[in-house]
């Protein structure tokens, strides 16, 4: 029985914060589902779209959230390929267009006329949420809904990104902002490919995380005297990375991978720190034939192995689960950099 009303966490003007009140509970249009969110992760970008912090406008008042795990409730009569009862995920890309160059090639997540969870639509910070049928992620029924959350877009995105990297099994790639929400995902994505792992991150926590994760070298930004020697030195040969996964909310390693990536080395900006921009000295650039590039989120079939990935057991990256009713501590702790790893918000009964 689906009531008509539901708790959700609404952000009602930009800057927050959030307010747990109850809402009405949305009904699925044609091409849509509605899920029974069960566990929905914080990400970064929640904390982003709550501030205002990017050029794209975002809805308000806003339900937030895009790693939303649960039940397909309802449907409506054109959402084919998912059925009532069905495990789901809904993530960023809530819909597009699927017509456009971008979605006729699989690059959906470019597409110009994007729905997306938690920032131009309502999101998963609430009990029931909507997905286009095409978009939504089927979730094995026998995969634990609060540890599968976080795939949604920390596993997704940083899994893509290290497509993206062309970094090979048996080559280092250095992850910058290893010990948060991204970064735990994809020290243990990395290492199921197969590379060797330099983690960047601040504090002993964070270092404890990168250990357990399986980082060969942790290097700590807030004491490291020089952070371009030290990652070199971490790498075997001494020559730098083969690729860098951008994932700190800090525009300062943005200027300073090209520094310590080797030559021919990839470059993946996938973090998004407010009125940034990614600078490289141009002569070392050629000369090393750096590759710089973004990277943003992943397509269907992208989510689809990300998820596979975990139903593998490949992924075990550390997440803790707090009610729907402390988003506001978690964002506090989030802004003060105090994450390590995921926090999954339980949705209420
Ligand atoms: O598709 C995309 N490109 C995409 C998808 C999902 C998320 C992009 N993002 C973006 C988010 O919007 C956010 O800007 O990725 C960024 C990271 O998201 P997150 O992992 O959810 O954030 P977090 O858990 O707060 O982790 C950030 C980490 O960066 C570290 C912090 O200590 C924290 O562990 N960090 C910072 I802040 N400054 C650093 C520095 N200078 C740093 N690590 C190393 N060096
Ligand atoms: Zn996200
Ligand atoms: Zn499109």
């Amino acid at each position: 029985q689906i009531p008509e009303k539901q708790w959700a966490q609404v952000v009602e003007k930009k800057g927050g914060p959030p307010i747990y009140k109850e809402i009405p509970v949305p009904k699925p249009g044609p091409d849509e589902v509605l899920l029974k969110i069960k566990y929905s992760g914080v990400c970064h970008t929640d904390l982003h779209a709550m501030k205002g912090d990017w050029p794209l406008p975002v809805k308000m008042p806003l339900v937030g959230g895009h790693e939303g795990a649960g039940i397909v409730v309802a449907k409506g009569e054109l959402a084919s390929g998912v059925e009532i009862g069905d495990h789901a995920g809904i993530k960023w890309l809530n819909g597009s267009c699927l017509a456009c160059e971008y979605c006729k090639t699989a690059d959906e997540p470019l597409c110009a006329t994007p729905q997306l969870s938690g920032y131009t639509v309502d999101g998963t910070f609430q009990q029931y949420a909507i997905g286009k049928a095409a978009h939504v992620t089927i979730l094995p029924k026998d995969l634990p809904l609060d540890g599968i959350a976080p795939i949604l877009c920390a596993g997704l995105t940083v899994y893509k990104g290290l497509k993206e990297s062309n970094a090979r099994p048996g080559q280092t790639i250095a992850i910058v902002g290893a010990g948060g929400g991204l970064g735990a995902m994809a020290q243990q994505y990395a290492k199921a490919m197969g590379l060797r792992v330099v983690a960047i991150d601040g504090g002993d926590e964070k270092r404890d995380v990168c250990e357990k994760l399986g980082s060969e070298a942790y290097i700590d930004f807030t004491k490291s005297k020089d952070l371009v020697s030290d990652v070199k030195a971490a790498t075997p040969d001494g020559l730098g990375a083969h690729a860098v996964i951008l994932l700190a909310v800090a525009e300062k390693p943005f200027q300073q991978a090209v520094e310590y990536a080797r030559p021919r080395g990839t470059i993946v900006a996938i973090g998004m720190p407010a009125n940034a921009f990614v600078k490289a000295p141009v002569f070392e650039t050629v000369v090393k034939m750096i590759t710089i590039k973004g990277s943003y989120v992943g397509n269907r079939q992208d989510a689809a192995e990300a998820v596979d990935f975990y139903a593998r057991g490949l992924i075990k990256a550390p997440f803790k689960t707090v009610p729907l009713e402390e988003l506001p501590r978690v964002f506090e702790l989030m802004d003060q950099g105090k994450i390590a790893g995921r926090y999954v918000l339980k949705m209420p009964e």
